[in-house]
């Protein structure tokens, strides 16, 4: 599947108007995207489901073509009815779904209705509360420390083309040879049914191929000499064009942006075209006050901006996929992304259950299909603090990582681990030994060792030793902060004061940073953000090195200092 686009040859309408939406019998308008909660009082613990109304006027000109309604994220279930028939269900937030119909009235106003449902449930994800637990822990009753957020909080779109049109369009460059500069990639195209008999063109750069349609997927190879790697310093983008055409006419086209480059491993190391790098950065939320997880395009310029200023070159998408304007600025902008998968708060419950089972091999090839093309993209993660020390995680990631893999073979993937510290069944991680790349979570100084760094630093020091030494692979420590609250200050330094979280993320990170075998440090976490309500988070997480509203507390002049050396 392929996201919308406007060209020459196709029109992609954003529903972007006011949207209505209608609760318990009352009609009110409602922004999109963006979530409910906060933009009514009444709405701030709503679970839904809640309809969502918007009027679409269809031309009477669209009959002859092929109109796709494509969803960018619904949070969480959502069914789509037009003119009153359902015409699709999705059951997973923060990834995209289509919905292709043909029970639109032409030449008249269409009545395009969302249900939308964010009821937290131990069968859904991200999970809620757990069998057992139900009286206990946060409030609504997330499995995960974030809001659990509703609505449609990415853009709806209609996009209208022609019959014969690209459906999916997968590109590879992981046989290309740094080296000799030489860019070997691989185009594979999906086409509807319409385009057979037709011709398909492809360009990049200075070359091109044209190919008959003799069935619903062509495939290109083409090497280009002398090519423009992309890479974190000069993140070359290549613009890649398809066209589906006849001699007289061109039926559908369709571009993108991609890039050269290799994700390899060695023993010890993430190499980028062949060269060892080491991620810097942070573990993140996409959400904002008042509109929640939603895509808020000036919040995502300026993340970025303060990514750079602070001398960082990568994040992980915690704990969702996030926009897809999010992945394109990496792309441009040269930053390294660690995709996850919307798989927080996995327990004994999920993998005992073959619908959950079923539901994150889905999701994990959803995820990968949305994002393959993009090189930022360099690592998948399939899930986040999964109960890994329970005996049956070892099958049930074993088969995520088969998923990921078959669906990718081109880039690692790992699973990010917080056992033994922080899930319910005891004992050694069980799972992680599938993975390409080991990556942890850890808190020493923080929810172990509370305000004694001296004893982090060791403990740290030795565990990431004993990781490496167990399973001789390259090591992120994807999570490790403490919280501060903005103009909190203790001397000498104290759990909660700016110095307190500024000391142990300098001490914290500079252990790590010594080891060869650690190929990515991520502090957690860029930015405060809401949570559900419990007694350890008073309305906010607040490990953020950035306040919610963007400002920097000392750790971040810390962290410029480290990365940056100013
Ligand atoms: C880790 C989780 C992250 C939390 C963080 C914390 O991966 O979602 O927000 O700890 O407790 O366990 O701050």
């Amino acid at each position: 599947m392929l996201r919308t686009q406007s060209n020459l040859f196709r029109s992609a309408i954003e529903m972007s108007n006011m949207w209505k939406i209608k609760f318990h019998g009352k009609e009110r308008p409602i922004a999109v995207s963006s979530s409910w909660n906060e933009q009514y009082e009444d709405l701030f613990l709503e679970e839904g489901p809640i309809d969502y109304i918007y009027d679409l006027d269809v031309p009477e000109a669209w009959k002859e073509r092929r109109v796709r309604f494509y969803f960018g994220a619904i949070n969480t279930k959502s069914k789509v009815y037009i003119n009153g028939d359902l015409v699709c269900t999705n059951e997973i937030g923060y990834l995209p779904f289509e919905c292709i119909t043909k029970t639109l009235k032409y030449g008249s106003t269409n009545e395009i209705r969302i249900e939308v449902e964010n009821k937290l449930s131990k069968d859904g994800l991200p999970a809620g509360r757990m069998p057992g637990f139900e009286e206990e822990g946060n409030f609504p009753p997330a499995n995960f420390d974030f809001f659990p957020y509703g609505g449609i909080i990415r853009m709806p779109y209609v996009e209208v083309l022609s019959k014969a049109s690209i459906t999916d369009i997968n590109f590879r460059s992981d046989r290309s040879v740094p080296s000799k500069k030489l860019g070997i990639v691989e185009i594979a195209i999906e086409v509807t049914e319409e385009s057979v008999g037709k011709d398909l063109e492809i360009s990049i750069g200075d070359l091109s191929q044209r190919k008959k349609i003799s069935g619903k997927q062509v495939e290109f190879h083409l090497e280009i000499k002398d090519a423009k790697f992309w890479d974190v310093d000069n993140p070359y983008l290549y613009d890649l064009r398809a066209r589906i055409l006849s001699d007289r006419e061109v039926f559908d086209e369709y571009k993108v942006k991609v890039g050269i480059r290799t994700v390899s491993l060695d023993d010890k190391h993430i190499l980028l075209n062949d060269k060892p790098i080491k991620l810097l950065g942070f573990g993140k939320h996409e959400e904002f006050p008042i509109e929640g997880q939603g895509t808020f395009k000036p919040l995502i310029v300026k993340d970025y901006d303060l990514l750079r200023w602070i001398g960082a070159n990568s994040f992980r998408t915690s704990h969702y996929p996030y926009s897809e304007e999010w992945l394109d600025m990496a792309d441009q902008l040269g930053f390294l992304v660690i995709d996850e998968a919307p798989h927080v708060g996995l327990e004994k419950y999920h993998m005992d259950n073959p619908q959950t089972v079923k539901l994150c091999n889905e999701n994990i090839k959803k995820l990968i299909n949305r994002d393959k093309n993009h090189p930022s993209v360099i690592m998948w993660s399939v899930a986040n603090e999964p109960d890994s020390a329970y005996s049956k995680s070892d099958e049930f990631f074993k088969t995520l990582y088969d998923t990921a893999k078959s669906s990718d073979p081109t880039r690692p993937v790992t699973m990010v681990s917080c056992v033994p510290f922080c899930k319910k069944s005891g004992g050694p991680d069980v799972a992680m030994r599938h993975f390409d790349v080991i990556s942890v979570n850890r808190y020493y100084g923080w929810y172990n060792h509370q305000g004694k760094i001296d004893e982090a630093e060791k403990l740290l020091s030795d565990d990431l030793d004993a990781l490496y030494k167990e399973y001789k692979r390259p090591i992120v420590l994807t999570e490790f902060g403490a919280d501060a609250i903005s103009g909190f200050h203790a001397n000498p330094p104290q759990m909660f004061s700016e110095e307190y979280q500024s000391e142990y993320i300098e001490r914290l990170f500079k252990i790590a940073n010594e080891k060869d075998f650690v190929s990515g440090i991520h502090v957690w976490a860029f930015a405060d953000f809401k949570t559900a309500q419990n007694i350890h988070r008073p309305l906010y997480n607040y490990k953020g090195v950035f306040t919610r509203d963007r400002n920097p507390k000392m750790a971040a002049h810390t962290l410029r200092k480290l990365w940056k050396g100013r």
